[in-house]
């Protein structure tokens, strides 16, 4: 039996799963919670460790994530089916404080970190857009905010500089590049809290963390199979959804490359994706949503990159790292990926204009 096995082993017993415990390894990408592959004899499961440093009302967390599963359910709609404790309960906590919850593996699905091929994407894109139309019918009341103010990215930046303020590791000399350029940009962050407050945009229930790692796709056929990650569902914009998507997938790298000369920002994979999400949402987006789709591409790369940089200022206190440099590298591609968006919003404005013509 491994340590890793060992170790979770009485955990996983804990939840209502059929057959014995054989093994349990490290699983996915996330940089958030502990994610684990536990294998039975008669099935696999994943368990995730939740992280309360970032999720701190766990009761309100599992609370969304069972009203939103169970209504995709209801609405004939591949989601993760979450397993109860051998209690009864939405999940198991430890003697010593910590939370977890259980969900069946879902077979024959793949993740990528990035994009193999575009058909790939536009699907993921389609995939990403239903799932908004799915849950235009979800009653946003029954929501916790899990994470206020989760993509409100004049508030990142306030709080970037907060951490640059303090500078508790002594690191804003190790980086006086990148942090000028978050600064330098100041002013460019609040067109979509913005266009929510004046109510040219409408608030809708959003996923809010639409990465090409947070959906299962087909081993076989390459469908998009389920959408994952639901910790962040919530109220915000679609243009979020669309912005985070792109400044993830239509790079040409990981998000921790750290050969920069490799990092660029594809506007075909650009415009492959928004011809999925474009073709799932229909006459369901505004004249306003479109408007700022390429600025969002941009809002949610900066927002990110700056999230990444405040982390690495703070003593990367909330993304998971395997190295002290971690939080900087990805910030960099962050920044490299904004740059080359910057050069090109008229380009991807005309490959939006191209798509909705056709
Ligand atoms: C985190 O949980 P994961 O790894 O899918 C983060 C996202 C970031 C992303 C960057 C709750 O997502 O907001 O965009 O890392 N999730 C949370 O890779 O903060
Ligand atoms: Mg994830």
């Amino acid at each position: 039996m491994t340590d890793c096995t060992k170790a979770y082993k009485s955990i996983a017993e804990a939840f209502a799963i059929a057959g014995e415990v054989t093994d349990i390894c490290p699983f996915g990408e996330g940089h958030i919670n502990t994610t684990l592959l536990v294998t039975t004899t008669e099935a696999q499961y994943v368990m995730q460790g939740m992280n309360t440093n970032v999720f701190p009302n766990v009761k309100g967390l599992m609370s969304n994530v069972i009203y939103v599963t169970d209504y995709l359910y209801e609405h004939g709609v591949e989601t993760l089916h979450m397993i109860r404790t051998k209690d009864g309960l939405p999940y198991h906590s430890t003697e010593d404080g910590k939370h977890y919850r259980m969900a069946d593996y879902i077979k024959n699905t793949v993740t990528y970190q990035t994009v193999e091929d575009k058909e790939t994407f536009r699907r993921v894109g389609y995939a990403f857009g239903d799932f908004q139309n799915k849950l235009s019918g979800f009653d946003a009341s029954l929501l916790v905010e899990t994470i206020p103010h989760f993509h409100d990215t004049p508030k990142r930046f306030r709080d970037f500089k907060a951490a640059l303020e303090a500078d508790v590791r002594g690191r804003a000399a190790t980086c006086p590049e990148e942090i000028d350029f978050v600064l330098k940009r100041d002013g460019t962050y609040s067109r979509v809290m913005d266009a929510l407050a004046d109510g040219s945009i409408p608030l809708r229930v959003t996923h809010n963390d639409t990465k090409l790692n947070n959906i299962l796709m087909d081993a076989t056929t390459g469908e998009a199979r389920a959408v994952i990650d639901l910790d962040t569902v919530m109220p915000g914009s679609l243009l979020c959804d669309f912005g985070d998507s792109i400044r993830f997938g239509a790079s040409t790298a990981a998000e921790d490359e750290k050969d920069l000369s490799k990092v660029h920002f594809d506007i075909d994979l650009f415009a492959t994706y928004a011809d999925g999400f474009l073709a799932a949402l229909g006459d369901r987006i505004n004249e306003k949503e479109i408007e700022l789709l390429p600025y969002s591409a941009y809002l949610l790369t900066m927002e990110c990159g700056m999230r990444f940089l405040a982390d690495y200022l703070a003593g990367d206190t909330y993304f998971g790292i395997k190295y002290p440099e971690h939080n900087l590298i990805r910030c960099r591609t962050q920044f490299k990926l904004a740059s080359e968006m910057e050069q090109q919003f008229d380009a991807m404005a005309e490959r939006i204009r191209a798509i909705l013509a056709k």
